[in-house]
């Protein structure tokens, strides 16, 4: 007897609940029923190596970044802030464009990515799907799969089959970067998938695959859409259950904070008693659809206050592994969008588009390092929680949570009982020390929580030697230096604060500062006092109290002692860094200290480091500095001259040309596709007409799509139900003349009905430009993917039907030839088709002497192409965007590639993005650039852009990696 792989796979998959029993997963140390694997987890925390460690993740999306030059300067600007982990999903349909044809080169290797991963030494949790939602097309399915019959998310044979190749060869990339060999200490099985029981046969299966092809090193981990125990551990086929959370929800135009949930970590005592809290994925912003209000209002929505009450509202619930989901959200680059977003994935993210570093990113950098340095959090239980004002603070309007680890640690977690309040609340607190009971502050004043702040007030933090009994301002690290103990703490500005530790010093001395902390030695401790201002520094015996106002201390790094490892183990710096925009890495050799990083502006640099040091250099320049009385080096740092040339659009020169030519009767439309199916797989049919037309079944699955409708006789009308996803728009012309425009709304159907002006006694010409805004999601799973795009239905009025329907998208359709852009970069317009959009084709054909600026003054498409020179030194970083200024009357679309790269579909009547960023690697910064941008007026008035340039947004002198332009073929291999 032969039985197939699927079935031998299933068999498999279907014996691991067997193995489930034997081994309690859910027990310490259980991950595929191996108690010796290096990745475990209890109760607590993850483990690695048998260390405990917090995973502080950020999600993001290589191949939304598709420069792999610089997905090194994210993973670095993530370490530097002190996330330890990278959480990043897989996309199916870019790698497998058509069925059985994978290609994993470019910015699609996962294996390119974990070497980088590797290098810059950051954990990774794989998340390969195959569904991934990730507001992408299709939810990361191939628009080929919107094919097939059976249900997606299913065990349905069909879709099983479909997905075998990718899983399976997801799989054998990831298996190799396994930890220890390399930074994977997780994979997730599908995402949120909530149907059926634990034991849902595709899953069941999925993991099967998953394990089968090597992935039998690290927990198989898990996404609850809610905290609903789906898969919890002992309860399903993996290992690691977590839940998402997005608590202040996606309207980003009302940008109202909700309230802080109070039940995370019941939820994990309830589902997972053996297991840590986990949130694969946790609020870090929102993304944002057409006609919304753009990622500045998404960043109010979620930006630091958000981070500060929010996250340190996880921690009140002993979150130990968390991944802000975006920490990069990059671009939807190449149609890579389904229709609920446009073509920025910024998401309001702590690293922007653009990859500048935001306010949010300052305040997660304090907490990551915080809980980096604390390693007492890991083990803490959660002792009580109340906003009563008796327990803890003496004011119903501030609700703590005190948690305390076994050496008497003691986390209070104090923030305002209504997350919502802008105004501060002031309190005292009563906190447990090993001194005894304590009302803090103990001398005078009280304690403020600003509107939206939260504070993790310490007791008993042993740092070193020292022991701080209680802290009323915030830690954001320590470490030992010289055999000195060194802490840093910090509260906003104007907040008073009251610092006690513990010493057998008899004397304090305030070596740096302006007189705005106070000093005193009492009852066997030094007691420092004062609103914090700058930097100031309280030294007595072996240890040293810096202690700084907020915005200082989001100007210190603390770089990893070991950049190029997972600091499992090396948990406080051997320096400290303030100043710079940011600190790549900082390495002592001999009496040297080496910081490597990126200057925005001239300041001045602070360095803590041992006495040994007397020379620092940044960036290989040597610095000029002194060293003041509390050891603190400070220096100027100058920011290097950058001699960039960046020219503006307004003097450039185009050359345009119609790409809409499919209107004339004469157009010869032979080679196309003639439609021929009358039936579909899926269940989304046609409202009316004998043909399937949806352009999915001819094998096109982006773009715009093109239709040709030929009849003979007198019809005197048609009515077209088209379909392009949520804000798409169509134009429809009879032998040449503009019939009309569905031009967009939160509808992704529209049916219309045109009368004809007139007909021609020969061949009849129905010429429909259609949008695909990209495929819809499948999220529930209901097929919602397969929803058609083109048209869905149609009918002659007046007598008689279409003799021949014939369809074009981009060029090959699923044979399409640019192997490096990859399958969804093209649409199927005229100048796609024939290769305009790339360097090298001849346009010297086109006309001269017209502009995007004057535009065009009938419905119609027409493609403008200029290109321009830039000399930008490899040493900066220097975002540079496309802007573009909108006419919200005006109903006009455009398309915009650079280089061949699509990198923005713009939507004048929709809006609401302006500012489209190219990184740099698409954009050739020293070098000639091709830029090609359309418009389609979808009114008969005609269009034109009223304001069309590029510039930078920042000019930073940079450390990241030089990047060369990435290798792309042009007109004369393509065409
Ligand atoms: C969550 C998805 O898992 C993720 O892919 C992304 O779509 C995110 O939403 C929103 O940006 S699902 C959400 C309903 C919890």
């Amino acid at each position: 007897m032969k039985l197939s792989a699927t079935f031998l796979l299933l068999l498999a998959g279907l014996l691991r609940p067997a193995l489930t029993q034997i081994i309690p997963p859910g027990s310490p140390g259980f991950v595929h029923g191996k108690s010796s694997a290096a990745v475990t987890f209890d109760n607590s925390s993850l483990l690695i190596d048998n260390n405990r460690v917090m995973l502080f993740s950020g999600e993001f999306h290589f191949w939304r970044i598709p420069s792999p030059q610089l997905w090194s300067d994210v993973l670095q600007k993530m370490k530097a802030a002190g996330f330890n982990g990278v959480s990043v999903y897989v996309h199916w349909g870019m790698t497998e464009g058509k069925q059985g044809h994978l290609d994993w080169n470019f910015h699609r290797s996962v294996t390119a990515f974990l070497q980088v991963a590797k290098r810059v030494g950051i954990l990774v949790v794989m998340r390969p799907g195959p569904y991934i939602n990730a507001e992408t097309t299709g939810g990361g399915f191939p628009g080929w799969l919107s094919n097939i019959q059976g249900l997606a998310r299913s065990n349905a044979q069909d879709y099983t089959n479909a997905w075998q190749s990718y899983m399976t060869q997801v799989a054998q990339a990831i298996a190799p970067f396994q930890y220890p060999a390399g930074p994977v200490i997780g994979v997730q099985v599908e995402n949120e998938f909530t149907t059926g029981t634990n034991f849902a046969p595709y899953m069941v299966t999925l993991e099967s695959v998953l394990r089968n092809n090597g992935i039998n090193k690290v927990p198989l981990t898990y996404n609850d859409f809610n905290a609903a125990g789906r898969y919890a551990s002992g309860q399903g086929v993996v290992d690691l259950w977590g839940f998402d959370s997005y608590p202040n929800g996606f309207t980003c135009s009302s940008p109202q904070f909700a309230g802080v949930s109070t039940g995370y970590a019941g939820n994990r005592n309830q589902y997972v008693p053996n297991g840590p809290l986990y949130f694969p994925e946790f609020q870090g912003g929102s993304f944002d659809p057409y006609g919304g209000s753009g990622y500045d209002a998404c960043y109010t929505l979620t930006n630091n206050e958000f981070a500060n009450v929010f996250y340190k509202n996880n921690y009140a619930n002993h979150a130990t592994l968390q991944s802000l989901y975006m920490t990069f959200g990059g671009t939807n680059w190449g149609n890579l969008a389904t229709t609920n977003v446009y073509t920025s994935y910024d998401y309001g993210a702590p690293i922007r588009e653009d990859r500048t570093l935001s306010t949010k990113y300052t305040e997660i950098k304090l907490q990551a390092n915080f809980l980096h340095a604390t390693q007492a959090y890991l083990t803490a239980n959660i002792m009580g929680s109340s906003s009563d004002g008796q327990t803890y603070a003496t004011n119903n309007q501030v609700w703590t949570t005190n948690l305390r680890n076994s050496d008497q640690t003691n986390f209070y977690v104090a923030r305002q009982t209504s997350a919502t309040n802008l105004n501060p609340v002031t309190f005292s607190l009563r906190v447990s020390t090993t001194a005894g009971a304590l009302t803090i502050p103990q001398f005078g004043g009280t304690i403020t929580l600003a509107g939206r702040e939260s504070k993790i007030i310490v007791t008993n933090y042993v740092f070193g030697q020292s022991k701080l009994r209680y802290s009323t301002a915030e830690v954001m690290t320590w470490t030992t230096i010289d055999n000195t103990d060194i802490i840093v703490l910090y509260a906003l500005a104007g907040q008073n604060t009251e610092t006690v530790i513990e010493t057998s010093a008899t004397s304090v001395q305030l070596t740096q500062g302006n007189g705005a902390i106070s000093s005193r030695v009492t009852g066997g401790t030094v007691v420092l006092t004062g609103n914090p201002n700058g930097v100031s520094v309280a030294q007595f015996g072996r240890t040293k109290v810096f202690i700084m106002d907020k915005a200082t201390a989001g100007t210190f790094w603390s770089p990893r002692q070991s950049p190029t490892t997972f600091d499992l183990t090396n948990r406080q710096p051997a320096t400290l860094i303030g100043g710079p925009y940011l600190v790549r890495n900082a390495t002592i050799a001999g009496s040297t200290l080496n910081v490597v990083g990126d200057i925005s502006s001239s300041g001045t640099l602070s360095v803590v480091a041992p006495a040994a040091v007397n020379t620092v250099t940044f960036n290989g320049a040597k610095l000029t500095g002194t060293k003041n009385a509390a050891g603190v080096w400070s220096g100027a740092l100058t920011k290097p001259a950058i001699a960039a040339t960046i020219p503006s659009l307004k003097t450039a020169t185009w050359r345009c040309s119609d790409s809409l030519p499919e209107v004339a009767n004469s157009f010869d439309d032979s080679k196309w596709v003639t439609a021929t199916k009358t039936t579909t797989l899926r269940e989304q049919k046609p409202t009316a007409g004998k043909l399937v037309l949806f352009g999915d079944e001819y094998g096109f699955h982006q773009g715009n799509l093109i239709y040709r409708g030929h009849f003979t006789g007198h019809a005197t009308g048609v009515t077209l139900t088209m379909q392009g996803g949520a804000f798409f728009g169509y134009s429809a012309f009879l032998n040449g003349k503009f019939l009309g425009s569905s031009t967009g709304s939160s509808s992704d159907q529209a049916t219309n009905t045109w009368n004809f002006p007139a007909t021609n006694t020969g061949d009849n010409v129905l010429t429909i430009v259609n949008d695909n805004m990209g495929l819809d999601e499948d999220f529930s799973p209901t097929d919602s993917y397969k929803n058609p795009r083109g048209v869905r239905g149609y009918q002659l009025l007046g007598g008689g039907d279409f003799s021949s329907w014939k369809i074009q998208g981009n060029l090959g359709g699923e044979s399409w030839v640019d192997e490096v852009r990859g399958p969804l970069n093209e649409g199927g317009l005229w100048f796609e088709r024939v290769g305009a959009h790339l360097p090298g084709y001849d346009d010297s054909k086109w006309t001269a002497n017209c502009s995007p600026l004057t535009g065009i003054t009938a419905a119609g498409i027409r493609a403008y192409r200029t290109t321009f020179n830039l000399n930008i030194p490899a040493t900066a970083d220097v975002p540079i965007s496309v802007h573009f200024t909108r006419t919200p009357s005006s109903n006009y679309r455009s398309v915009l590639y650079v280089n061949g790269w699509q990198f923005g579909r713009f939507v004048s009547n929709l809006g609401p993005q302006t500012v489209y960023p190219i990184p740099e690697g698409i954009l050739n910064h020293r070098g000639s650039n091709t830029l090609v941008v359309t418009i389609w007026s979808l009114d008969a008035a005609g269009a034109k852009i009223a304001a069309l340039d590029i510039a930078a947004s920042v000019m930073i002198s940079s450390t990241k990696e030089v990047v060369a332009t990435v290798n792309s073929p042009g007109f004369a291999q393509l065409r």
